[in-house]
């Protein structure tokens, strides 16, 4: 029988067997699936943790009370009462406060598919009523997405597409440093779906043609040790001065590229003047040895390896994850002007390689249709981190990107595929500020730390109880989606859902469209049509592409070589920045007059860090988990054989578990001024010993524990500070945390939130 498929932002499946029998299997193409496709079946059909009914927080519905906690009992209702409920309150706010009461940036991976995309529908929907109050860019990247424009005139998704592809890396560099490494771990992943995981074999290739790889990093398993990396770890948020240092090494030893500089910058002479010491200190290899905690000899002879090979300078995104980290970014890409080898085959400077399975892929983008998703009469809008500071302070002024803005009033939240309990900082102050708005309305298909804070819970089915398509423009596959099995208990789609929410709200048609599920698959699969035939080729009728499942689009290989036009003739291909060139020195950041982001790339302390830390401090790294999508599948088995005595697992250096004491398998209390967590302990010299490593994703399990807001799962944003970047971008600084820790040896609370919640009668 021919296979049936499906597909997540980790890969591909075929699906076999039927029943409780049912297996998902990796596409056989794909030669490293990945590792988080273990835990996914059983995740989805775990009873314990998926939502099976509507509920309602049992204090909303007697009292309006706001007492929204992790523990908080819950009533079931039928899908008739809740969504009646919901389209009253829904009403209720818009007609007292206005759409602007309501925050929907619903910020969130959600599902793969590209049809029932849970804030594609959301926002679907509340555009058919009035609107909603957005988020702007997102964790991963908002730095780097607000200060890309002024500095390369690309839009981050721009530079993303353009950037060099592996395989003129794998045939032209010698010396790739990676600043933050590049993991197979974080490349498991792509948003949207992917049909192949190929970066680990473009590494390999690499290497195996004698390019040499720098890991710049805290942790050595950045770049995988097997296949050899040279490792060099410097303290967690210093890189830019490491960066200034290798550049000032290239002045002075006259290795700098003064007719690239010229020829492709502004602002170089700034620059270079600040890196001299127009300042008053010089930022030599000393300066820097002082700040990064590494040997000065090591920066020097870096920099002259990197001026006598030719050399590719990667950014993982979480570099830019921190305080400053649009500067952060600036000063990498400054360091590769003034290398000056951008433009040319394998070399220069790349911000992302690892970070997304599909970044460097050697493939046609292709710009597939999605859903309408309509337009939001509300232009209000916060960036996506500064979600607390909005709750606390509305009404007050903060700068975005040069415009200085207000934080809008908000009464209700809607959260649809996200789960901000999981992805944003302090989750103390989020937890204390979520009590604010009188209604929290959360869409999801399993309890997570969110769906437990919500009034009113709508279960929605996961990918895996549904058709769909998978459709990325960075994949060279088209999937049709297979329901690998029935809807958990009474969970809808999304669609479903707000189709029945539309009808109460007088707005069925708009939403709908007079169209079932799967006439939304035809027409969207009838447009993709049009779009292929402009890309020179046909698609199969719906029919036949749902028949087989699996459609290889033709000739999709592209190579990419970032600004090779640009630096071939830089006055015939002007960038789209002030000057038309890579701008070193941004006169319009300088107007903006912001304390924390100047002109041109510096080195700021951060807000925590280990040149500012007590002896007994730790520097916290989070990195994405290996085994689950952030969140995603923590309640399934291959998360969960990652735990230890059931706990998130943090790695900590043997120096740090011989002063404390520890060994493998304990359990260590993590904390700070913001909150703590227990997590279970693996010792390892693979990390610089000032710092311990804890992924985030844990489901969080909060008590409070010696009057400290605790999470007893291991959730690391319990510690991380809830602060924006700078005043460019409030970008999250999710890496910028100083932690203390000590043994736990009082007895292990239980773990709770992988149960379903408490159930009362109304
Ligand atoms: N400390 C720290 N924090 C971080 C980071 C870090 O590096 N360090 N990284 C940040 C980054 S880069 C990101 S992108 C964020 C990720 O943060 P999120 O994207 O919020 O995390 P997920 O767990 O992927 O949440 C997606 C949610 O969608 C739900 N879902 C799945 N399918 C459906 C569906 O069909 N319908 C509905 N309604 N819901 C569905 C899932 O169950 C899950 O709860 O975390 C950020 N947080
Ligand atoms: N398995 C898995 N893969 C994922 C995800 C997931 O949840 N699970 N999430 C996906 C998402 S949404 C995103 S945005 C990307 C993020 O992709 P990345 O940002 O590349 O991944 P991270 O794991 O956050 O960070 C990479 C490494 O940066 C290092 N690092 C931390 N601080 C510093 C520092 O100050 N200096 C230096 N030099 N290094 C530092 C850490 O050691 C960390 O391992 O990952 C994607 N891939
Ligand atoms: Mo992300």
């Amino acid at each position: 029988m021919r296979p049936r498929f499906t597909a997540a932002h980790w890969g591909a499946y075929e699906i076999h067997g039927t029943g409780a029998a049912t297996k998902l299997a990796p596409l056989p193409r794909d030669p490293h699936p990945a590792r988080i496709g273990g835990g996914w079946l059983d995740a989805m059909r775990n009873t314990d943790t998926r939502i099976a009914r509507p509920a309602i927080r049992a204090g909303w519905l007697k009292s309006r009370d706001r007492k929204r906690a992790g523990d908080a009992p819950f009533v079931q209702v039928p899908w008739d009462e809740a969504l009646d409920i919901v389209a009253e309150e829904l009403k209720r706010i818009v007609d007292t406060h206005g759409n602007s009461a309501l925050y929907a940036g619903s910020y969130g991976w959600a599902a793969a598919g590209r049809f029932h995309h849970a804030q594609s529908q959301m926002r679907r929907f509340l555009n058919t009523i009035g609107g909603y109050v957005s988020s702007a860019n997102t964790y991963s990247h908002a730095a780097a997405e607000v200060i890309l424009p002024h500095i390369v005139g690309l839009t981050n998704r721009g530079f993303l597409d353009q950037t060099t592809s592996w395989p003129l890396v794998a045939q032209h560099c010698e010396l790739l440093v990676a600043f933050g490494g590049i993991s197979k771990r974080a490349a498991q992943v792509t948003s949207s779906g992917t049909s192949v995981h190929e970066t680990q074999d473009w590494l390999d290739r690499a290497r195996a043609r004698g390019c040499h790889i720098v890991n710049i990093s805290p942790l050595r398993s950045d770049v995988d040790a097997e296949g050899g990396a040279e490792w060099i770890a410097p303290r967690p948020g210093t890189d830019s001065a490491l960066m200034l240092a290798l550049a000032h090494e290239l002045f002075v030893t006259g290795k700098a590229n003064r007719d690239f500089l010229s020829r492709c910058t502004n602002g170089a002479e700034v620059f270079e003047a600040y890196i001299m010491g127009s300042d008053g200190t010089p930022k030599t290899a000393e300066w820097a040895a002082e700040i990064c905690d590494i040997p000065s000899d090591t920066i020097r002879d870096l920099a002259a390896r990197m001026a006598h090979s030719k050399t590719m300078i990667n950014l993982a995104w979480a570099l830019q994850r921190a305080d400053h980290g649009e500067l952060t970014l600036w000063a990498g890409l400054a360091l590769a002007c003034v290398l000056g080898q951008i433009g040319r085959p394998g070399t220069g400077f790349a911000f992302g390689y690892g970070s997304h399975e599909t970044v460097g892929r050697p493939r046609k983008l292709i710009d597939w249709p999605s859903v309408p998703q309509g337009t939001n009469p509300v232009s209000d809008f916060i960036p996506v981190a500064r979600l607390a500071d909005m709750l606390a302070n509305p009404g007050q002024a903060y700068t975005y990107n040069g415009e200085h803005r207000r934080y809008p009033d908000t009464k209700m939240i809607w959260w649809s595929g996200g789960n901000p309990f999981h992805h944003h900082q302090d989750l103390a102050r989020l937890d204390t500020l979520w009590q604010r708005p009188d209604t929290v309305v959360v869409m999801d298909h399993s309890w997570t730390a969110t769906a437990r804070r919500a009034d009113i819970v709508l279960p929605t089915t996961s990918a895996l109880e549904r058709d769909d398509l998978m459709i990325n423009r960075r994949d060279p596959a088209l999937v049709y989606m297979s329901a690998a099995m029935p809807p958990l208990g009474e969970a809808r789609d999304d669609y479903d859902i707000f189709a029945a929410l539309a009808s109460r709200m007088g707005t069925k048609d708009a939403f709908t469209e007079g169209r079932s599920a799967q006439e939304w698959h035809e027409a969207l699969w009838q447009d993709c049509a049009g779009v292929a035939e402009k890309n020179g080729f046909d698609l199969p009728t719906f029919d036949a592409f749902r028949q087989v499942g699996l459609f290889d689009v033709p000739d999709t290989a592209q190579e990419r070589l970032l600004f090779k036009d640009f630096v071939d003739d830089p006055e015939a291909n002007r960038l789209n920045t002030t000057g038309g060139r890579i701008e070193i020195e941004s006169a319009a950041i300088a107007q903006m007059g912001l304390a924390d982001c100047p002109a041109h790339p510096v080195w700021r302390e951060p807000a925590e860090w280990l040149g500012q830390a007590q002896p007994d401090q730790l520097h916290l790294i989070l990195g994405q988990p290996d085994t689950r999508l952030h969140a995603q599948n923590d309640s399934g088995s291959t998360s969960k054989a990652s735990k230890t005595v059931g706990r998130e697992t943090c790695t900590i250096h043997p120096q740090v578990a011989q002063a404390h004491g520890l060994e493998n398998g304990d359990v260590v209390l993590l904390e700070n001024a913001r909150g703590a967590c227990l997590a279970g302990v693996q010792v390892s010299d693979a990390l610089r010993p000032d710092t311990v490593a804890l992924p985030t994703g844990a489901w969080l399990d909060l008590r409070v524990i010696d009057g400290k807001p605790t999470c007893i799962h291991g959730n690391p944003n319990m510690l991380t500070l809830d602060k924006g970047s700078t005043g460019l971008s409030q970008g999250n600084i999710a890496h910028t945390a100083l932690v203390r820790l000590r043994k736990w040896d009082g007895p292990l609370p239980e773990i709770t939130v992988h149960r379903q919640p408490v159930f009362v009668e109304s």
